[in-house]
């Protein structure tokens, strides 16, 4: 089937086979089966249920990116010859993907000024060498940044460690992420996270789809739009690329879509990049005018809707279409398909987020859904598609720079401990003091802060200036190369399904899941709670409040969640029942919500102003199909069609107006850096657009954030384009 038809469907089933070879399929159905959420994206597969099923029981619940990350996970171990042999220089040279498939870390690593090569050293000495930096600078002078794959527990730990050591600089990768929507949600409804449970999407009509790729980020998402498509219901997509696999998708685990493929958009709409907020407002402003509205709803359970129906009504159709790039005949289209949908969930990921108005964007969401009274009730509601497998549950155990106050109280009477008060640091805050030598270390639980962080040259710099950069780590990445310090610190860890005890994870359903762990692959590494607990241990000694050493057993740590996160209380007796639970008080299947008034609000929003040169154009950094984040697994990217990643993709009438030509190199510049060597290729992307890959293009992505959630504008940045000939002219 050519690929370009159609997403998922024989490539993906190839790809399994192909992977399977790779490993041995024993060894890899074994692993795939295992009790253990899933490791990728946060649609919440496996736990207890037993691998590859979802929320509902659906099995074989299987994607690519799981098989990927499973495979990466069993490498052999990397040897001492590897480092010995390998400079840093050299590991500069590999691709993310070079790096991955080095194989597994497994010895502690460590590299000093003026070193050439990393250099194993003993757990011991790694351990005080961290424990000594920390007990020689002031509690703010580092900084604690979590990715979202380790476990509630490990993080937990972390952030308790951070704060008892006496910072608050604690932050996750949720700040480069969906930050925007814990702001924009929690301000409207009360609560930060999906209002919704997977049974109600698949009941829904009808499922606006903004600014987010499932295809490939959350493959599993697919067979529920499709179900819903199968129901005669409607999806409809608004983004300004046409994602191939949106359009039609062959779901891997269903054997008439696999065969023939299902159609997904009923209604694929292209606005410019940030022109979302100016959509909807146009969407709003017909349902307003025309009286389409939940009036019994709004007056109930919502205030703020009058300034907000003001704003609209003011709201010219000129500003609207100029704004958004969409006619207004569209807009009217998709207005009548939501004022004849009775059940309507509204799911977004980056392309909401990534702006410096991502807070508006999704308050611009929340007031369209109140606008037909779609939250607080069954089958309809509000869906942020959560990325890390477990970025949602970092959050809720504390991994935030700002605890809420009554967990940091229960903490405080629990423990009976003072924990800091000075305000923390959001990532992109810290990483600016790295910058300004305000903080001295830093110690990351995964992730790659070097390689998600925008403006690359400046993560370099900021990170080369702090004394002492410890990741927590599986594999080698770009950020061990690129992101060190004058010393850096590499520590082994263990992958949640080889951990020797039980680890939870929670799902963008707010389910939470137990995985067993698993048998040991690979010898070495340690488990990430293990670790945390020596090092606060080395660094806090006998005078620390904690038994470390009995933090070592996860259960003592779940049982200590349980007590002091509301919410959570279903983590004591998890290990002896296996009962996995949803977190109470988050799914709003009824009208009242958990604000002081009980109501949700409305808030009037203004449409960004997004200006562009002439010679300038709009653009996004995305993920191809064959990452997962900054880890590239493959270079092509087969549902855009691309075979390499150093690619500009442009509109047709783009080239032409820029006097280009396809696969003509170019350069690519913006205010904070210049990629050269870039090749134009078409799309269908809405002119004035342009889209590149993301980790690499973060030498283009500015520091602009959005003054609420502190979230960079990943996806808006802008570009102009140099041929050889400008170049010469210029010169
Ligand atoms: N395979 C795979 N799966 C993943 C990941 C991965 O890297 N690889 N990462 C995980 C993580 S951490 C996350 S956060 C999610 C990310 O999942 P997505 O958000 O789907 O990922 P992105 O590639 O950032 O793509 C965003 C989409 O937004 C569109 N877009 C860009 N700008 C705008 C805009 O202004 N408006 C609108 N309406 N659309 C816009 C783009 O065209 C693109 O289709 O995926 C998770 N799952
Ligand atoms: N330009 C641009 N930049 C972006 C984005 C974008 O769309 N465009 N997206 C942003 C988003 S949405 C996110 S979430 C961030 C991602 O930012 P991060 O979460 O910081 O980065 P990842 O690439 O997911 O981290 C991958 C690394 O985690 C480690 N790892 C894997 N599994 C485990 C484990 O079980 N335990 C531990 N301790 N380590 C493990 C491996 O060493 C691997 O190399 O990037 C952001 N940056
Ligand atoms: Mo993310």
């Amino acid at each position: 089937m050519n690929p370009m038809k159609s997403g998922g469907g024989w490539a993906a089933v190839c790809y399994t086979l192909r992977m399977a070879q790779r490993v041995g399929w024993w060894r890899l159905w074994q692993a795939m089966r295992s009790k253990n959420a899933c490791k990728t994206c946060a649609l919440g597969m496996g736990g207890q249920a037993g691998g590859m099923r979802n929320e509902q029981g659906h099995w074989p619940e299987v994607c690519k990116k799981s098989l990927q990350a499973m495979v990466a996970d069993m490498q052999h171990g990397l040897r001492q010859e590897f480092f010995e042999r390998y400079a840093i220089a050299h590991l500069q040279t590999l691709s993310p993907r070079e790096l991955e498939w080095c194989g597994r870390l497994t010895e502690p690593l460590f590299a000093g000024p003026g070193d050439m090569h990393f250099r194993p050293i003993a757990w011991e000495e790694a351990l005080r060498r961290v424990s000594d930096q920390l007990r020689g600078t002031q509690p703010d002078e580092s900084f604690f940044y979590c990715s979202g794959r380790s476990s509630n527990e490990a993080g937990f730990l972390l952030q308790l460690f951070a704060r008892l050591y006496g910072t608050n600089y604690v932050n996750n990768c949720s700040f480069y992420c969906h930050q925007a929507s814990g702001v924009g949600l929690s301000a409207a409804l009360g609560t930060g996270t999906a209002t919704v449970t997977l049974d109600d999407i698949e009941t829904a009509d009808l499922f606006f789809l903004i600014g987010g790729n499932p295809a490939s980020n959350h493959p599993r998402l697919m067979r529920s739009l499709m179900n819903i498509r199968r129901n005669g219901g409607h999806v409809v997509v608004i983004n300004p690329v046409k994602e191939i696999g949106l359009v039609n998708f062959s779901v891997p685990s269903d054997v008439w879509s696999l065969l023939f493929g299902s159609k997904i958009a009923s209604l694929y709409v292209q606005p410019h990049i940030g022109g979302d907020v100016a959509l909807l407002t146009g969407i709003a402003k017909l349902l307003v005018e025309s009286d389409a509205i939940a009036a019994d709803f709004i007056a109930k359970c919502t205030d703020g809707f009058d300034a907000f129906a003001g704003q609209v009504r003011a709201t010219t159709w000129q500003e609207i279409e100029r704004n958004s790039g969409v006619e207004r005949a569209t807009i009217t289209r998709m207005a009548d398909m939501y004022a004849a949908a009775r059940n309507v969930v509204f799911g977004w990921t980056m392309g909401i987020t990534h702006h410096e108005h991502g807070v508006a964007n999704v308050r611009a969401i929340v007031n369209l859904a109140l606008l037909r009274g779609m939250v607080g009730r069954r089958h309809a509601g509000l869906l942020p598609i959560r990325g890390h497998s477990n970025v949602q549950g970092i959050g809720s155990v504390g991994v935030v720079p700002n605890l809420k106050q009554h967990i940091l109280d229960n903490l405080e009477t629990t423990l009976n401990v003072t924990l800091p008060r000075t305000p923390g640091l959001d990532t992109m805050a810290c990483m600016e003091a790295a910058d300004q030598e305000r903080v001295k270390s830093a110690i990351c639980l995964g992730g790659n802060l070097f390689g998600s962080n925008p403006d690359a040259g400046f993560a370099h710099r900021a990170l080369g200036k702090l004394e002492l950069v410890t990741y927590l780590s599986t594999t080698l990445n770009t950020g061990h190369a690129w992101g060190r310090g004058r010393q850096t610190l590499i520590l082994p860890v263990l992958a949640r399904d080889e951990e020797t005890q039980p680890t939870t994870q929670e799902s963008m359903f707010n389910f939470v899941r137990l995985s067993d762990g698993g048998q040991t692959r690979i010898h070495g590494p340690r488990g990430e709670v293990e670790l945390i607990a020596a090092i606060a241990g080395q660094t806090l000694g006998s005078a620390s409040p904690i038994d470390w050493e009995a933090l070592k057993r996860h259960c003592n740590v779940r049982d200590m969640i349980a007590r002091v996160i509301p919410g959570l209380e279903g983590l004591r007796d998890l290990d002896r029942t296996g009962k996995e639970f949803h977190i109470p008080n988050r799914i709003l299947h009824e009208p009242r919500f958990p604000t002081a008034s009980g109501k949700a609000s409305f808030a009037a929003q203004s449409m960004p102003e997004l200006p562009l040169d002439d010679d300038q154009l709009r653009l996004m950094t995305v993920r191809s199909e064959g990452q997962f984040n900054t880890v590239v697994y493959e270079e092509q990217d087969i549902y855009r069609g691309q075979d390499r990643r150093d690619v500009i993709l442009l509109n047709p009438a783009d080239i032409k107006r820029l006097g280009l030509q396809p696969d003509q190199r170019v350069t690519v510049r913006s205010c904070a850096g210049v990629m050269p060597s870039i090749m134009v290729r078409p799309y269908d992307i809405r002119a004035g657009n342009a889209l590149m890959y993301y980790p690499e293009a973060n030498v283009l992505v500015p520091r602009a954030i959005d003054p609420l959630s502190k979230t960079p504008a990943f996806k808006s940045v802008r570009v102009t384009i140099e041929t050889a000939a400008i170049a010469a002219q210029a010169r």
